[in-house]
């Protein structure tokens, strides 16, 4: 679809949602446009299998199965696929695009269609696991990258529609084609595909060879991520989130600084705000952009502001800043119409989904009281080094008033540490965000998590989203020790069993651990998990010494 065509579908949306109480009134369009005139264009790199792999199943393997080097891809362009029947392809790394292959006739001539299965994956395991009978509890089954195909000729190159995130492919035929001919698969190539383009940073020379590693892995996954918007997930859910965006810009700007990108991103999110201006946790890009409609993450909000702030610091694009200003002033207001007289943001309320880590059970009302006092103070510092404070004037006292009711109900002194919801909750992410939101002094931040980190029941991360809230709090509390170690057993954990690109989410304990029921639907390369990049690069001297 051409540009012009794109933009004016998206601006009937705007059209469609703009009425008279839109605080964006009049903007909206503009703003769509310069979300446009941001997009960065895609490279395009060809890529090629190395092997043809097979299946090995090993405990001791991540989510118990590897594959092994069998041979090369050309002795399989070479062979009659009548008695090949099946084999797997490994790329050797993770790679976003569009897949083709082509076929050959090695004898007499084509006398019925040949149906082939081709099953792509990020994983071993995803390629090993059955995915039917499918619950209906589950996401999505169409996310499982699994394609069947008739083909009626033969001798020519077929691409198969869907982009596809992968390393492996498994080719199967299915049925038999019948007697009368003999053919060849005889060529097998992908077109990847990223706007994120190189990498402009380094790393010091004597940097520790796991710490290289680990900004390796984050690297290759933000380029994965880094399509026409900041995805989350190349493979699921292919789309634009807050959250997510925000820590893919914290780690662009240590590697790729493609600031147009986190530009495009910003706008898109104001364009499509609802119609009193909040925005929504989510955009879909195609067929033309649009909100996931519905999908509201209120702590999500908060940190577009945050974004916004870093945005201007990283480029000092006021331009940018001033138009979406206004935005940030309503998530804020947007967050405190959950705030309580007694000065504690309100759970109960159910603003909407309070997604604060993936980890089922996690009480979240202190970390919202962390979130909403972060993104005030983020907001006034915004508010300053745009010259609008007078604006935002009763921010301070709200902080002050935040952080005295949180200290008040949510600490406890005694044992150090930070008790969330009815049942006193004990989490790493409530000890992380009243630490990160200075609601806790860096020493009560560090015994707090140290003592959080010891309890027993004690709710722990459940993705790296969530780990990065908890080294940023480990940082701002002193732990630098402990910080690095953090991410040395995390993401080094990951590096250590396999992970080309890391996950979306990963429980040292439990290998199996999925937040959808089934471990294939986890993302093998998912954004929110690309910040070891960031802090490696932000904090040198901890990290890279
Ligand atoms: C899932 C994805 C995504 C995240 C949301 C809240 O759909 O993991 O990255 O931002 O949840």
């Amino acid at each position: 679809m051409g540009l012009k065509l794109k933009l004016s579908a998206a601006a009937m949306f705007v059209a469609a949602v703009t009425f008279a109480q839109d605080p964006y009134e009049g903007l909206r369009e503009s703003w769509l446009k310069k979300a446009e005139e941001a997009k960065p264009a895609l490279n395009y790199t060809e890529a090629a299998p190395v092997a043809t792999v097979r299946t090995v199943q090993d405990a001791g393997s991540f989510q118990g199965w590897r594959f092994e080097e069998e041979g090369t891809p050309e002795a399989l362009y070479g062979k009659n696929f009548k008695d090949v029947g099946s084999v797997t392809l490994d790329f050797g790394k993770h790679l976003v695009g569009y897949f083709q292959f082509h076929t050959k006739t090695l004898s007499n001539c084509m006398d019925a269609p040949v149906r082939f299965k081709l099953t792509f994956a990020e994983m071993p395991a995803e390629l090993n696991t059955p995915f039917d009978p499918w619950s209906k509890d589950r996401l999505g089954r169409a996310w499982m990258q699994d394609e069947t195909i008739t083909l009626t000729r033969l001798d020519e190159w077929v691409r198969i529609p869907r982009r596809i995130a992968f390393r492996y492919v498994k080719i199967e035929m299915l049925g038999w084609p019948g007697a009368g001919y003999s053919f060849a698969i005889d060529g097998v190539r992908f077109t990847a595909q990223s706007t994120a383009g190189e990498v402009k940073t380094s790393l010091e020379q004597d940097c520790p060879d796991l710490i290289r590693r680990i900004n390796d892995v984050g690297v290759e996954t933000l380029r994965e991520c880094m399509q026409t918007v900041y995805e989350d997930g190349p493979k699921r859910d292919q789309r634009l989130w807050i959250g997510d965006m925000y820590l893919e810009a914290l780690a662009n700007k240590h590697s790729f600084k493609n600031f147009a990108l986190t530009k495009r991103c910003l706008y898109l999110f104001a364009a499509l705000a609802r119609e009193d201006g909040v925005l929504f946790a989510d955009i879909i890009e195609d067929p033309v952009p649009h909100p996931q409609y519905g999908t509201y993450i209120t702590p999500y909000a908060l940190l577009w502001n945050v974004a916004l702030l870093d945005y201007l610091d990283d480029t000092g694009d006021r331009e940018t800043a001033e138009d979406l200003f206004p935005v940030a002033k309503v998530q804020i207001a947007e967050g405190l119409s959950f705030v309580g007289e007694d000065g504690l943001f309100d759970v109960a309320k159910k603003p909407s989904w309070l997604f604060i880590d993936h980890r089922a059970g996690l009480d979240v009302s202190a970390s919202m009281q962390g979130v909403m006092v972060f993104a005030l103070q983020k907001t006034y510092e915004l508010a300053r080094k745009l010259g609008r404070e007078n604006e935002v004037h009763e921010y301070p006292a709200l902080i002050k008033k935040m952080t005295r009711a949180a200290r008040k109900y949510l600490y406890d002194k005694k044992s150090g540490l930070v008790l969330s919801g009815p049942g006193k909750q004990v989490s790493i992410m409530s000890q992380s965000w009243l630490s990160i939101a200075s609601v806790l002094s860096p020493a009560e931040g560090a015994k707090a998590i140290r003592t959080a980190l010891d309890h027993e029941g004690c709710v722990m991360p459940g993705t790296p989203y969530a780990m990065h809230y908890l080294l940023y709090a480990m940082l701002r509390c002193g732990m630098e020790t402990e910080a690095r170690r953090t991410m040395e057993d995390y993401w080094g954990g990951m590096v250590k069993k396999g992970a080309d690109t890391f996950w979306e989410a990963y429980d040292p304990e439990d290998d199996m651990y999925s937040p959808y029921g089934f471990t294939p639907l986890n993302s093998a390369c998912h954004a929110w998990s690309c910040t070891p990049v960031w802090f490696i690069h932000e904090y040198p001297g901890i990290f890279q010494k």
